[in-house]
């Protein structure tokens, strides 16, 4: 497979999973996030265990300018982007509504959605430029939830933000039609990665209890699907997809193991 793929929240958990197994594809991948030590040993490890090129990307999804200047900078081999998983995202605290901070609401709005928008938005014109030069047509993935299928308690604003980032993907769909760019959303459930931890802000014991009882989505799971979703026919879109862990049906319901209490 030679496509050029754009991975964002690359240093962690899903994103650097997706960027795996497109580079054991033989794609080239620009792998971006903000820790860039982590960014600089995943392009060694990616470039040595599978010989692709791989692009390190450092900046902060919610500062509009450094998004802009990061992907206007990009050096012409890197340009001609195919694919774009529009996937740095966090949820900051679990709080009744009445009790969260506005700080918390302010990153996940701004990373989830705000970021989301201006990565976009810098990257299509480069989809549309390449499918000029070469008839190959773009394929955008956004990383949703099912916490923006389905609100539960103290998920209000982070349930909000991944509501948006559905939204968008349908009015993305519709807009970027006239220019064969697909969109795809992925939602899926509970899936252990630096999530919880980011979410109880490094509480080790919060962030595991949320996987007890129950085998977890691996980020492994996600990348293989959201792989799947772009190696289908030119003419087929899967526009959403849903994944939870076999034992959870939605956001509340789960089927637990008995943990001997
Ligand atoms: P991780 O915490 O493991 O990884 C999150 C990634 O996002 C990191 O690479 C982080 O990079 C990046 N990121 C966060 N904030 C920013 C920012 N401001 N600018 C740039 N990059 C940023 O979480 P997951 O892999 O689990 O989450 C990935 C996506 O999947 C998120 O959008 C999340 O909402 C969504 N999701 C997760 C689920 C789960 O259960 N794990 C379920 C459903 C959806 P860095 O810190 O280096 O910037
Ligand atoms: C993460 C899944 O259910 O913790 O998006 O909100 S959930």
């Amino acid at each position: 497979m030679n496509k050029l793929v754009f991975v964002t929240g690359a240093t962690a958990g899903f994103g650097k999973a997706i960027a795996e197994k497109y580079a054991a594809a033989g794609c080239p991948v620009i792998i971006t996030g903000r820790r860039k030590e982590r960014l600089q040993q995943l392009q060694q490890e990616l470039q040595q265990k599978y010989n692709v090129k791989v692009l390190p990307l450092e900046f902060d999804v919610q500062n509009r300018k450094e998004v802009f200047q990061a992907i206007k900078n990009l050096p012409a081999e890197w340009r001609p982007i195919d694919i774009l998983v529009n996937n740095a995202g966090l949820a900051a605290g679990r709080d009744y509504f009445d009790e969260a901070d506005l700080d918390d609401w302010d990153t996940m709005i701004d990373t989830n959605v705000k970021g989301l928008l201006y990565v976009s938005k810098a990257v299509i014109p480069l989809m549309i430029k390449k499918d000029a030069s070469s008839g190959s047509k773009g394929h955008i993935i956004n990383m949703g939830s099912i916490a923006g299928k389905e609100v539960y308690e103290k998920g209000n604003v982070y349930c909000a933000s991944k509501f948006a980032v559905d939204a968008i993907s349908q009015s993305m769909r519709i807009d970027l039609l006239r220019h064969g760019i697909k969109v795809t959303a992925i939602h899926p459930g509970a899936a252990e990665t630096e999530f919880s931890l980011v979410r109880f802000k490094g509480d080790t014991a919060k962030a595991t209890a949320i996987y007890e009882g129950y085998k977890p989505l691996t980020a492994g799971d996600i990348a293989e699907v959201v792989f799947f979703c772009t190696v289908l026919p030119e003419h087929v879109c899967i526009n959403e997809l849903a994944l939870t862990p076999s034992q959870q049906a939605n956001t509340i319901y789960f089927h637990k193991d008995n943990l001997g209490q």
